[in-house]
């Protein structure tokens, strides 16, 4: 592993983003350099302190939630899915939990999953009926031999578990995908699609770190579709030596590219978040002519507290509760021409 060194080269803004800090004593990773079609900028290295909270999107409640949990002294396992519930039971949020927009066939199907210090990982995929899909998968992680549980399967045995079930669809959803229906056209939209499906990675005070994912996936997709939200290493991937990833966007091109498992290993070698972010979305449109028609967004966090966000187009997100401090703010993108 080689060792870098930072010159914390600091302009700090309001919650304590360092932009432009300059790495010394390194040279880029030849393989990932190969691979990348990100430009190379300096590096950056974003200080700050812990605990910590950061997400996707512009989750303010679900932020406060698991910071509130962070600072009564609480794991970041419990942060993150107590920060992770808020959003499932907005039902005006339509790409998580209850008021997700449905499939083609009008079903609202979750996937989640989470991930602890330990390394543990529980997740739920194509689940209906259920709104709390973080908690089912905290349970498959706990209360189970297994690590994934599907459908009709997740469904029972979030019932056994105590969970109640309900209808997902709210009238606001069933009448977007009504008006879908008209055209039926299948298609992404960037930043429109998914709005607000949460990844979010925690540092309690102990320093350990957990992260959530959580998503009614692409809206209108076809039925039995699953996205990179609920799989390890490519929704989120979590490593408490290391770091923690998740990503954001369209799904199947960070399924293909393992993205999160890819940042956290990039960390590994010595890349701040911010820069395994970029080399990661870098995999992506390196290989992929399309990108201009699609968003993807990482956010990540290492063992410091330092964090990165990165994503193709303009428009995305990160949230972070830090030092008292909630704040969405827009991270660099790659697609600079829009
Ligand atoms: C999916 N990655 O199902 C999810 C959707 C998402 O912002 O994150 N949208 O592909």
């Amino acid at each position: 592993m080689k060792r870098r060194k930072f010159i914390q080269n600091t302009s700090l803004s309001s919650f304590g983003i360092v932009a432009g800090a300059t790495v010394i004593g390194c040279k880029e990773n030849s393989d990932t350099a190969k691979t990348s079609s990100v430009p190379k900028e300096k590096d950056t290295v974003v200080k700050t302190t812990i605990p910590i909270v950061i997400a996707t999107w512009n989750v303010h409640d679900s932020t406060a939630k698991a910071w509130k949990v962070l600072e009564q002294g609480k794991s970041s396992l419990d942060a993150i899915e107590q920060g992770c519930m808020v959003e499932e039971a907005n039902a005006e949020g339509q790409s998580v939990g209850i008021g997700g927009l449905p499939d083609r066939d009008g079903n609202v199907t979750l996937d989640a999953c989470i991930m602890n210090k330990e390394g543990n990982y529980g997740a739920v995929v194509y689940m209906q009926n259920i709104k709390h899909a973080i908690s089912v998968a905290r349970k498959v992680m706990e209360d189970t031999p297994h690590v994934i549980l599907a459908g009709k399967g997740a469904e029972q045995f979030a019932v056994s578990k105590g969970f109640k079930k309900e209808n997902l669809l709210t009238d606001a959803s069933k009448k977007a995908w009504e008006k879908w229906k008209k055209t039926s056209q299948y298609k992404p939209v960037i930043n429109i699609e998914n709005h607000d499906t949460i990844g979010m990675l925690a540092i309690d005070k102990n320093g350990d770190i957990s992260g959530g994912c959580t998503t009614s996936g692409l809206s209108y997709k076809m039925a039995g579709r699953v996205g990179d939200s609920p799989i390890i290493g490519s929704g989120l991937f979590v490593d408490n030596e290391v770091g923690a990833a998740t990503a954001t966007g369209l799904g199947e091109e960070v399924l293909k590219t393992v993205g999160s498992f890819l940042i956290v290993e990039l960390m590994r070698q010595g890349m701040s978040p911010q820069k395994a972010c970029e080399e990661a979305i870098g995999r992506i449109v390196g290989k992929n002519q399309n990108y201009e028609h699609f968003q993807v967004g990482y956010i990540a966090i290492n063992k410091k507290g330092e964090t990165g966000a990165y994503s193709i187009h303009d428009g995305f997100y990160v949230t972070t509760y830090v030092n008292d401090k909630n704040e969405s703010t827009k991270p660099v993108f790659f697609n600079k021409k829009g």
